[in-house]
């Protein structure tokens, strides 16, 4: 059956049998044509890196401010207020994407990469000192905690529901399913956290969040606004580099020869941390809203339409990479959608690249082997992939 020419597909992206091998679907995704039907949530979908990439970059046909997960906010009252970056179209976005960008800027990153880079190598030693541990909480997930809330300028207390609370997030932009509906029913202590935090006198000076706030005087934002975008912060910035680091030290893991070779030049580090964010992409899929009625690959779709992007599947597209399943850290990894594309992409990638090179880097300095020593177990959320536990040894250099 076809609407228009368009393959209608029974693949439910945001089951638990999809997240734990989604790669016979993407390509049953992207071998069915330019755009798919999916219709048990009755949405539009792309799977290929050329309509993916149409899709990101054309934010006026494909809105954000309808709300970016299956929810349209046109509809539906959203389950929190919406994000005044990612939930936002030119010309409200513009104002918005320009604080965050200074506020995450290449001389941010001078200032606090020592730092960064000093935690890193703390961490390895500790965890070298120990031998054997769980790579996801003791070191994808312990890492970005000692540095990213600290730079943000949080209080100590409390932090344990920064996780939590980007879990639920992430959950909230699936359909309304087990994972979704639990997150919600859970969400009041961490959204309580949350939302105090966000206030200005809960930030401390000189970090991230007094930043946000410091563009009030300026002008730039209103008071009212500032805490909405330091909630952007606490929602996308912690819980997706813990995906991310997860990921590469999986992939490390996985390819020895790929390991060998960046202990043979540290110089790789951060392409190597690119790569597995190509490769893994810990953050799956984003949904837009068609504006008018549009064309995408040939396929007509009316106005009001929600469009699931599969990044994921864009980045390992045969059409656009050779090879896409292997996990090579001297690919060009330019034009990789696991960071998004557009006025959209990522406004932390810089915190989030950061992160990964110095970790790559201490790790590849000071430790010979990794090696998986137990059972590797999945965590599922509606949008993020990656690991719950990943038991490990480490050989020192
Ligand atoms: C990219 C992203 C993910 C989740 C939340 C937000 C952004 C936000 O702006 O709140």
């Amino acid at each position: 059956m076809t609407l228009s020419g368009i393959p209608r597909l029974a693949v439910d992206p945001f089951s638990i049998e999809f997240f734990d091998n989604p790669f016979p679907a993407h390509e049953a995704m992207r071998e069915a044509g330019p755009v798919v039907h999916l219709d048990q949530w009755n949405v539009y979908a792309v799977a290929r890196y050329a309509e993916v990439y149409a899709v990101l970059n054309d934010p006026e046909r494909f809105c954000s401010s309808r709300g970016v997960g299956l929810s349209d906010f046109a509809k539906e009252k959203p389950w929190r207020p919406p994000s005044l970056i990612l939930e936002a179209d030119p010309p409200a976005h513009t104002r918005t994407r320009a604080v965050l960008n200074k506020v995450l800027s290449p001389a941010v990153m001078k200032q606090i990469r020592d730092g960064f880079a000093a935690a890193a190598d703390a961490k390895v030693d500790e965890l070298l000192a120990k031998g054997s541990f769980d790579a996801i909480p003791d070191l994808a997930e312990a890492y970005p905690l000692s540095v990213f809330p600290d730079a943000v300028g949080l209080k100590k207390e409390g932090r344990e529901h920064l996780i939590p609370y980007a879990g639920l997030v992430f959950n909230a932009f699936g359909p309304p399913n087990e994972l979704r509906q639990a997150a919600i029913e859970r969400s009041a202590p961490h959204q309580a956290y949350v939302q105090a935090q966000c206030q200005r006198e809960n930030l401390a000076p000189g970090g991230f969040g007094a930043c946000i706030h410091a563009r009030v005087d300026t002008g730039d934002i209103t008071a009212a606004e500032a805490p909405l975008l330091v909630r952007s912060l606490l929602s996308a910035g912690l819980d997706t580099t813990v995906y991310g680091i997860g990921a590469a030290i999986y992939c490390l893991a996985r390819f020895p020869e790929q390991w060998a070779r960046l202990r043979r030049d540290l110089a790789l580090a951060r392409n190597a941390f690119e790569e597995a964010v190509r490769l893994e992409s810990p953050v799956q899929t984003f949904f837009r809203t068609t504006t008018r009625d549009v064309e995408i690959g040939g396929c007509k779709v009316g106005e009001g339409e929600k469009i699931l992007m599969l990044l994921a599947a864009a980045n390992r597209d045969p059409r656009r990479w050779a090879d896409p399943e292997r996990y090579d850290i001297t690919r060009k990894t330019s034009g990789h959608v696991g960071f998004g594309g557009g006025i959209h992409m990522c406004v932390g990638q810089l915190v989030a690249r950061l992160e990964g090179e110095v970790m790559l880097a201490a790790l590849a300095r000071k430790v010979a082997a990794i090696d998986i020593t137990g059972p590797v177990r999945r965590r599922y959320n509606n949008t993020l992939r990656g690991l719950d536990s990943l038991p490990v040894t480490l050989t020192p250099a």
